[in-house]
């Protein structure tokens, strides 16, 4: 039988909690109905060298198969969803369209979302960050206007729920701390009704396990 691990972290202040890269792979495990075993470290323990020779970046998540070893959140879901059809369609142009839109919730919308989430979660009371936030704020709104005006009235990006939808609401899900999604009434309908999904919950809900149990 085929062995899955994902690395978390035993803890991460409240901030990052619900919102740590492996919940995206334990979201893509639930989907696709595959049982997981979490490899649960310290926050120092990712400097490790042996954690390292895995995650050369020190980061979570890493996912092990069997003998293969993966890192990035964005390629893993995307090895999880060539193996399910619940996250990804056999018909070959929905899965050219799954990975262009995987590719663009990473690349495309992520960057200036993070670039905000960083100025107010790391750097508030620096005068720097107050000079460059506005910017940021508008960059992140004109992207979500371009990305409101795609989705337009559908429920999902492709037909049907898919890999798609996970990697983009884990991103939009970085912009919790903030009311700007409120500004788009599509979008929180969109993320709303990808994270009512039972696979959604009972991810998020096994990352918070982690923390809850964790015993300094
Ligand atoms: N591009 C990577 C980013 C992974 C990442 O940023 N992981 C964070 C947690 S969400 C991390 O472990 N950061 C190291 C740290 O906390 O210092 C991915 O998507 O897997």
């Amino acid at each position: 039988m085929t062995v899955r691990r994902v690395s978390a972290y035993k803890w991460v202040p409240p901030f990052a909690q619900g919102l740590v890269r492996d919940l995206r792979v334990r979201w893509a495990l639930e989907e696709a109905g595959f049982a997981y075993e979490v490899d649960a470290i310290a926050h120092p323990d990712r400097l490790a060298p042996d954690y390292v020779a895995k995650q050369p970046f020190a980061q979570v998540p890493v996912y092990e198969e069997d003998d293969l070893v993966l890192f990035e959140s964005g390629a893993i879901v995307l090895h999880l969803a060539r193996q399910s059809t619940m996250l990804m369609p056999s018909d070959p142009t929905e899965q050219a369209h799954v990975t262009m839109w995987i590719f663009a919730a990473l690349n495309s919308i992520e960057p200036c979302i993070s670039v905000l989430a960083e100025l107010d979660l790391f750097h508030a009371e620096q005068n720097w960050a107050r000079e460059q936030r506005p910017l940021a704020e508008e960059t992140v709104k004109a992207r979500l206007q371009q990305l409101a005006d795609a989705l337009a009235d559908r429920d999902y990006l492709l037909k049907q729920f898919s890999a798609a939808d996970l990697m983009l609401v884990s991103v939009l899900r970085i912009l919790r701390h903030t009311n700007i999604l409120a500004g788009f009434s599509t979008l929180t309908a969109y993320q709303n009704r990808v994270e009512s999904r039972p696979a959604f919950k009972r991810a998020l809900e096994a990352q918070m396990n982690t923390f809850a149990a964790y015993e300094p």
